[in-house]
């Protein structure tokens, strides 16, 4: 945020910052023979210094007023960066210093550093699969042609089925509908929020900064009123990873990410498991969060947070201890910010509590908000190392968390990922695709579910509601020797799986 002109002293400690180039004209740095006169009468030959602009340092030692052979030294007085910062590249996004969840030393994600590295490539895709986008002016320049999955028109909201428009017609809920539970609710512009996150315009002088502020968004619209259902989502991830999806035309950008900001409670039933083997085998790095029960998920399926071949993500706070509602267990992979009343997630949003009105920002909770620091993580590591295989991403992710308040015995996985470390360690990685990651066994067993599943959100002053899981079959029980057999399980992956660098 800082632009220093460094002083020598602070030149040496800050070598490895970024040089800017310079439209005015340069300075130089020289170091001279001099002389000065002590208190005490006495000739002393003293070191100097004296900064002079120039074209050169040629051009500075020939005009050097004491004459050439007096120089010690010349050098370049360099503007220097802190580190990459939004404001670095342009005019602060304006509410960039709210988002504690980027750069907080404890529960941030150490992305000022990281920028340095890369800001994400244009050339990356991150699918955003949730209730849509919309045309925020903090996006409207990195959303990507999407579409709108969802079949069944009442849930869909615009009047029909599936099609090639993305657009979040809102997802309010009123007397009347099918889901409603004696509670109204506003629409959530959830998919607003997430893509905000994922990659908000940033150094634009408005609004928010997002994680990999140089890749697209791809907007696929999978839930609406009510939810979305399995099939849909499903669907949703195919189309995104570039697969034949009836009804709609091929996706000419298939994503090199996919956040899952959604899921309920139920196992992983082939439908969606099939959907997430087909994206990873086409190289898309599937990210899910882990849900906003309070639930461990050794012993409460849900889906697809205990799906095989996903990154699953459980939110942390700004202290970085677990945030009070994230579920929890072997299924989490890593932490990342997900905030709670001490500290939300700031992103895009709409004023409109039906239809859209107005562009607005918004605080809000929850796993939701973790996965996509996640998934803007995983498409900065793409930007640097394309060819990474999503395995080695996630275990790139896994073994550079940092400090975290809760460990994976206690449920959170390897940690809170480090945003910064990741980067490091992914460019001194190969691609190898035969590299096999760590995942949890399936305690539970494989059955399609068949019910619908909504966004994981938390908004800001109410917890009830917006969780849940309509109509779907109860999660199995299994009975005391399910539950044996899972402690088991838990026990053993907790011992076989690498454990969390946790401070002692
Ligand atoms: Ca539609
Ligand atoms: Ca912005
Ligand atoms: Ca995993």
């Amino acid at each position: 945020m800082v632009r220093w002109l460094a002083p020598i002293g602070f030149l040496i400690g800050l070598l490895f910052l970024t040089p800017v180039s310079q439209a005015r004209s340069k300075r130089f740095i020289v170091h001279y023979k001099a002389q000065k006169i002590s208190s005490q009468g006495r000739v002393q030959n003293v070191g100097q210094r004296e900064v002079f602009k120039g074209k050169s340092a040629e051009e500075v030692r020939r005009n050097f007023p004491l004459g050439s052979q007096n120089i010690l030294e010349i050098e370049e007085d360099l503007i220097l960066l802190p580190s990459l910062e939004p404001g670095d590249r342009g005019i602060e996004d304006s509410f960039y210093q709210s988002q504690w969840h980027y750069f907080d030393s404890d529960g941030g994600i150490e992305l000022p550093s990281a920028w340095d590295k890369t800001v994400g490539s244009s050339s990356i895709v991150v699918a955003v699969v949730d209730t849509g986008i919309l045309n925020h002016r903090d996006l409207q320049n990195k959303i990507l042609p999407g579409a709108d999955l969802i079949s069944d028109e009442v849930m869909a909201n615009d009047g029909n089925g599936r099609d090639t428009d993305a657009t979040d017609a809102g997802d309010w809920v009123e007397a009347g509908d099918f889901c409603f539970s004696g509670r109204s609710t506003n629409s959530s512009w959830h998919g607003t929020h997430v893509a905000g996150t994922v990659g908000a315009e940033t150094a634009n002088g408005i609004g928010v900064a997002g994680v990999a502020w140089g890749v697209k968004i791809l907007p696929v619209r999978v839930l609406g009123k009510c939810g979305g259902y399995l099939s849909d989502i499903a669907d949703g991830i195919r189309w995104a990873a570039g697969g034949s999806v009836s009804g709609l035309p091929v996706n000419s950008n298939p994503a090199d990410v996919i956040n899952l900001s959604l899921g309920g409670s139920g196992s992983c039933g082939s439908t969606i498991q099939s959907a997430i083997d087909f994206a990873v085998s086409k190289g898309s790095v599937i990210v899910v969060a882990a849900g906003n029960d309070q639930r461990n998920l050794n012993f409460n399926p849900y889906v697809p947070a205990t799906c095989r071949n996903v990154i699953t993500v459980g939110a942390g706070n700004r202290n970085a201890f677990r945030s009070f509602y994230s579920n929890y267990g072997d299924y989490v992979d890593v932490m990342a910010p997900g905030g709670d009343f001490d500290g939300q997630v700031f992103s895009t949003s709409n004023d409109g509590t039906k239809s859209a009105v107005r562009d607005s920002y918004k605080n809000m909770i929850g796993t939701s908000m973790a996965a996509p620091h996640v998934a803007g993580v995983a498409a900065l590591i793409k930007s640097l190392k394309p060819a990474l295989f999503p395995a080695q991403i996630e275990e790139i992710l896994k073994t550079t968390t940092k400090y975290f308040n809760c460990t994976q015995l206690e449920g959170c996985g390897a940690g809170l990922i480090n945003a910064f470390s990741a980067l490091e360690l992914a460019e001194s990685t190969e691609p190898d695709g035969s590299f096999q990651g760590t995942e949890p066994i399936s305690s539970f067993p494989d059955q399609p579910t068949g019910g619908r599943v909504i966004a994981y959100e938390e908004e800001g002053g109410g917890m009830c509601g917006s969780v849940a899981f309509v109509d779907g079959p109860k999660p199995p029980k299994g009975g005391l020797g399910a539950f044996l057999i899972s402690l088991a399980l838990g026990l053993l992956l907790s011992f076989t799986r690498p454990i969390n660098k946790h401070k002692s």
